[in-house]
């Protein structure tokens, strides 16, 4: 299967993967904030990430673009002009205070593996994506860039605004796109033979098994919401404690009962995230509380079960406390099974590796959950320190990486696509 004796291979993966390594530092560089890795989306530490991976992608022999959301994409020519495209991507954005890891290891590895390809021509083109916006924290709404790629971006975000009050058009305009060119994002279908995402696992379990890589047969459902009380603000020290129409109690109320329901499923995770507080001052009772709910479970029917339940409970506390109850923003994403057809080339490519291909299920979300409505999809896991992720202490190993780029790089010599008949 390979074309350079297995030991050359090895140790060019394990070069490609130091290297790999030191470009998630250098783009941890990159952040909103002085402290800590923040970057979200389209500001303008992205602009700073999008030249350094444009020079690594142009690097690895690659023609570079961005397009009107921001995803920054680059592509390496098939051996004919007309045939299909085998995807590879992840994410460049993060969460507050972020590992530098999540997403961006995707692409750094998708990179590397067009490296090591070394000019070598195969029967379809390879475009290496870093989507622009997964996380969903500047405009509460996830998967902004591969919802834009998939052909099913949603035109009413255009209208969201983040904390500052930008609308999301203005924050296309600010970074020097243009929103009328979303729809010119879209892949046509056809023209897509393969969509596969490495990631970090984010959890515990490749670490519990001794194993560096896994892949992903499903990615659990998610819910995902800003839910709002509203009250009635007032002095601290004259309205009668039974008077009051208090926000925040109520919002508390709710985040208990949230993380009470969430440990009595199983799978079953709920969180509140996010707490916003007005006025957010000490001596004025709280009038308005903005709060987050993330529901995941693997199963689609116990899902919605739990968000209607919680749902109901939110109402009846609001009724209860005399405050109003409202839902901002709610988004559902059902799970998400990988494609088994590509899941096995992906697996027979890992063995082919003297690499394990043990299959396992994702509890966070990712961008081939979009991407899997438009082309066959699959996920290579990476082990990851302690399961940490979402936290400044992400953490692979060299060896990981480079087990991870040669089965990135031995799947893509592998895939074949389909005979005209
Ligand atoms: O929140 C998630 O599941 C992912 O990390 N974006
Ligand atoms: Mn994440
Ligand atoms: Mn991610």
């Amino acid at each position: 299967m390979q074309t350079t004796a297995p030991t050359t291979f090895r140790k060019e993966a394990r070069q490609r993967a130091e290297e790999a390594l030191a470009r998630c530092v250098t783009l941890a560089g990159h952040s909103e904030s002085t402290t800590g890795l923040t970057r979200t989306y389209l500001t303008k530490p992205m602009k700073a990430v999008h030249r350094d991976v444009g020079d690594w992608m142009r690097e690895a022999g690659m023609d570079v673009r961005i397009d009107a959301v921001g995803n920054i994409i680059g592509h390496y020519p098939a051996a004919r002009p007309d045939a299909q495209t085998v995807m590879i991507g992840s994410h460049l954005d993060t969460v507050h205070n972020a590992g530098m890891y999540d997403g961006i290891v995707g692409v750094i590895l998708g990179i590397a593996a067009v490296k090591l390809l070394k000019g070598m021509r195969l029967p379809f083109a390879v475009d290496v994506v870093g989507f622009s916006e997964e996380e969903g924290v500047r405009f509460s709404a996830p998967f902004i860039g591969s919802t834009a790629i998939a052909g099913i971006f949603d035109d009413a975000l255009l209208a969201r605004t983040d904390s500052q009050g930008r609308t999301l058009a203005q924050a296309i305009e600010d970074f020097g796109l243009n929103a009328k060119d979303i729809s010119k994002c879209a892949y046509a279908p056809k023209s897509l033979l393969a969509y596969l995402e490495p990631h970090i696992e984010q959890g515990p379990v490749l670490e519990a098994a001794n194993e560096s890589l896994g892949v992903v047969s499903a990615i659990a459902g998610q819910t995902r919401m800003i839910v709002n009380f509203i009250g009635e603000a007032g002095h601290a020290g004259t309205v009668p404690m039974r008077s009051r129409r208090d926000a925040l109690p109520a919002a508390c109320e709710l985040a208990l009962y949230v993380e009470r329901y969430g440990r009595c499923g199983t799978d079953l995770f709920a969180t509140v995230g996010q707490l916003n507080v007005e006025p957010n001052v000490s001596n004025v009772i709280p009038n308005h509380v903005r709060l987050s709910m993330d529901i995941r479970h693997p199963d689609d029917e116990t899902r919605t079960t739990a968000v209607t339940q919680i749902l109901m409970h939110a109402n009846s506390i609001a009724e209860r406390r005399r405050v109003e109850f409202r839902i901002d923003s709610r988004s559902d994403r059902s799970a998400v099974a990988m494609d088994d057809a590509l899941s096995d080339v992906l697996k027979a490519a890992l063995r082919a590796e003297d690499l394990p291909a043990s299959p396992l299920v994702s509890g966070a979300g990712h961008d081939a959950m979009i991407m899997a409505r438009i082309v066959p999809t699959a996920m290579l896991f990476l082990r990851c320190k302690g399961g940490i992720s979402h936290h400044p202490d992400e953490s692979v190993t060299v060896d990981d990486v480079a087990d991870a780029i040669r089965a990135t790089t031995t799947f893509l010599k592998t895939i074949q696509p389909p005979t005209k008949g």
